[in-house]
């Protein structure tokens, strides 16, 4: 895999390095993504399950599906392509890592700096007086959890559609977009807004955006660069590309 000469000086200068990923980071582990051929959305609708008004008509289908994907999720491990960004964490002095995905797999990797801008499937709380609840026990989900406290619905601690991000954590993701050097766009079809529009902040402030993804996107046609590939192959060689050029072996 050769590197374009680019993008290997950009990130070798850069101080600060913004990534956003999505579900394809996630998919050499194992985790559907949304739109691939398995994509999770193939079998369920979006509007029927991630949204509140859904919830509340069939809790119960709802919490099937997050049930579902729980326990996907808590059967794989991160990826090389996870690690990998854990080791830029390391590199840079300036890394921010905002990501779309609610599995947790950037936390399990060692990741440490990691904006989840839709949540966590892993954490729950009561949707009347907000109480988290403690880990919930996926093999005794029977229908929808209830609150201790008041009765309240349970509901997965992660952003539906119409609802509005963690106040403040997007306003630091777009912050750490308008600073950057770089910018990667990993394992994304950046469709989903207003995440999709951290790239394009990036590129208004002139960073090198770059993507890296097996097959081009929208954010393509605007981005210096796509790199096709795997992020679980195309990252390890891009740090050790990077620790290659500051050794001054190429
Ligand atoms: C909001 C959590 C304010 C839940 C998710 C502007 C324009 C148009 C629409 C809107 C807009 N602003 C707001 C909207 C509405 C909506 C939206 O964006 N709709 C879209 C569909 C058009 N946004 C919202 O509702 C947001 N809230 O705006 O609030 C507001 C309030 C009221 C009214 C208006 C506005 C909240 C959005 C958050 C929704 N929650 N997830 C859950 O997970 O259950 S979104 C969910 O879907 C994910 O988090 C992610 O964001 C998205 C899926 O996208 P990806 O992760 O990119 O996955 P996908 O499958 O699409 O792509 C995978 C890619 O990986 C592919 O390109 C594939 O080629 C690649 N790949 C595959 N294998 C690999 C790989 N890449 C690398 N390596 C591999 N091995
Ligand atoms: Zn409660």
């Amino acid at each position: 895999m050769k590197f374009s000469e680019t993008l290997i000086a950009k990130l070798s200068q850069a101080r600060s390095v913004c990534v956003l990923t999505g579900a394809g980071i996630s998919a050499e582990s194992g985790v559907p993504t949304f739109r691939g051929e398995e994509g999770l959305w193939k079998k369920f609708r979006p509007e029927e399950l991630a949204n509140f008004d859904a919830f509340i008509r069939n809790p119960d289908l709802v919490w099937e599906w997050y049930a579902y994907r729980r326990k996907l999720i808590q059967d794989v491990r991160p990826n090389p392509g996870h690690y990998a960004l854990v080791e830029m964490e390391e590199r840079f002095p300036d890394f921010t890592l905002v990501t779309q995905n609610v599995d947790n797999l950037h936390r399990r990797a060692g990741s440490r700096r990691v904006f989840e801008l839709h949540g966590n499937i892993e954490r729950s709380y009561c949707i009347e007086c907000r109480t988290f609840v403690p880990e919930l026990k996926l093999d005794e989900l029977k229908g929808t959890p209830r609150c201790e406290k008041c009765g309240g619905l349970i509901r997965p601690d992660v952003v539906w559609f119409g609802e509005l991000l963690p106040p403040g954590l997007f306003a630091e993701a777009e912050a750490a977009a308008m600073r950057c050097g770089v910018f990667l766009s990993i394992g994304t079809s950046a469709v989903v807004y207003p995440a999709a529009s951290l790239p394009y902040t990036a590129l208004e402030h002139g960073a090198y955006v770059v993507v890296i993804n097996p097959e081009r996107t929208d954010l393509s046609s605007h981005a210096q660069e796509t790199v096709l590939g795997k992020a679980g192959e195309i990252l390890p060689l891009l740090v050790h590309g990077l620790s290659a050029k500051s050794k001054g072996d190429v």
